[in-house]
């Protein structure tokens, strides 16, 4: 693990540095690669992971009018929510915008922390000092991230450490936002989620999961709490991924169905048919961390 401090700084890593072929850094992104063709591509902005390549293609949607410059959260990869899911409306987080900084936050590249032949990981840092003086004034806590991505034959492996580096006790959510890419949501089913309780943001509902094959036929945007196991995508009953968390109890379920025509950065119009969001977090409920403390959280998805 690499120890994001506050000073001096990042582990220098500079993008003139000799390029290896597992790691390779240019100006806003990281590229990870294994020699068995997989990979990874990971912005600066938001830390966020737009593209993995494993068993044979693209496993993130990612919207193809998506801004990739830092203007505006990524639609698609895996954005990160912190300190808070959705927008408050009252409590220290009711200043921060929709889903909190974390995904909007030019991250500092820590550097490539473990490399063989089967797996590669890069570790992103994010403190205070990556605020603007306006999301400080959001947000006034200190506070240190470090966001480690593994990449290997088979997974990937996205893991967030928060750390409460002041005086002050703070709550926070975290969630992976992530886009899942797959080939038609008419044949997509989700497994691991019967028995669990949701609420439902459509329909402003609250219930009981009945279903042990889930399928979607039209917007969903449901927040289950305290999900047992893993939880299986499959295509037309065939497992495509599978996802395990570790120390996230919670996992949102989105698709906005036609609803992706009102926004302006989701494309193709009837992209909605090839993504699904499966969100390992923390959001049911705050999270609170005291001085000095760590809260860890991960989620591996297997192929
Ligand atoms: O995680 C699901 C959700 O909170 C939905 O309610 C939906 O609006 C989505 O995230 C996208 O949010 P965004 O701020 O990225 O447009």
């Amino acid at each position: 693990m690499v120890e994001r401090s506050k000073k001096p700084g990042p582990i220098p890593v500079s993008s003139t540095e000799p390029e290896s072929p597992g790691f390779v850094f240019k100006s806003d992104r990281v590229k990870l690669s294994l020699p068995t063709g997989e990979s990874a591509e990971i912005l600066l902005h938001g830390a966020t992971v737009i593209s993995w390549v494993a068993g044979g293609g693209e496993n993130l949607f990612l919207s193809e009018k998506a801004a990739l410059d830092g203007s505006k959260p990524v639609r698609g990869g895996i954005p990160l929510v912190f300190p808070v899911f959705g927008k408050s409306t009252e409590g220290p987080t009711a200043a921060l915008p929709q889903h909190g900084f974390a995904r909007i936050c030019k991250w500092e590249l820590l550097g490539r922390t473990s490399e063989t032949d089967t797996s590669i990981q890069v570790d992103f840092g994010l403190g205070p000092e990556n605020l603007t003086v306006e999301q400080r004034k959001q947000w006034p806590y200190d506070f240190g991230l470090i966001y480690s991505v593994n990449l290997s034959k088979s997974s990937l492996e996205t893991k967030m450490l928060v750390r409460n580096e002041g005086s002050e006790t703070f709550d926070f959510n975290f969630l992976f936002h992530t886009y899942l890419r797959i080939p038609d949501v008419n044949n997509l089913t989700i497994e691991g989620l019967k028995g669990t309780s949701y609420k439902c943001k459509v329909t402003k509902s609250e219930a009981v999961e009945e279903m042990v094959e889930l399928s979607v036929g039209s917007e969903v945007d449901r927040v289950y709490a305290n999900v047992p196991d893993t939880v299986q995508v499959k295509n037309g009953g065939e497992a495509i991924f599978k996802v395990d968390r570790t120390n996230l109890e919670d996992v949102v379920v989105w698709n906005p169905w036609e609803g992706a025509s009102k926004m302006a950065d989701f494309g193709p119009e009837d992209g909605y048919k090839n993504m699904i969001c499966i969100e390992a977090g923390a959001v049911s409920k705050w999270h609170t961390l005291e001085p000095q403390s760590v809260w860890e959280g991960s989620t591996i998805i297997n192929l």
